[in-house]
């Protein structure tokens, strides 16, 4: 995909330098410039949103069905691998119940909260940089 986009790029170069401070061969805009008749290819790194897991802590008070229910209503987990990461957190303490981007894992683990406090059960959740 990157290999045609560029070829087309070349294809596609315009003969003179681009106006100054912009227009489509900026840098600004990843497409090319020429330098002296040199071809090159200016490419500005495209930022890959950096990636949080939502924790489940265990307790010995929340029902192991609600724990289910939210990860299945809050996470979009079907009943088999909700039922599995329930288990893993019951039985080694934590576990990932999802991995998002940041604003998403909070709007998630808020939810959590919520939920729980609802209930009066005292389900602990987090967020971890992935
Ligand atoms: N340990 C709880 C119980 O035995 C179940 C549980 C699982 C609680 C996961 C919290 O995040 C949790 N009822």
């Amino acid at each position: 995909m990157t290999g045609l986009v560029i070829r087309r790029y070349l294809l596609t170069m315009p003969k003179e330098p681009v106006r100054p401070g912009g227009g489509e061969g900026s840098p600004e805009s990843g497409n090319p410039q020429h330098e002296g008749g040199v071809a090159t290819q200016t490419r500005r790194k495209v930022a890959r949103p950096k990636r949080f897991k939502v924790l489940l802590y265990n307790d010995d008070y929340t029902p192991m069905e609600f724990v289910v229910k939210i990860l299945e209503s809050i996470f979009g987990k079907g009943p088999s691998a909700a039922t599995q990461i329930m288990l893993q957190v019951h039985n080694a303490g934590l576990g990932v119940a999802g991995v998002y981007v940041l604003e998403i894992a909070e709007t998630k683990l808020a939810a959590v909260h919520r939920m729980a406090e609802r209930q009066g059960y005292p389900l602990r959740a987090g967020i971890e940089k992935e």
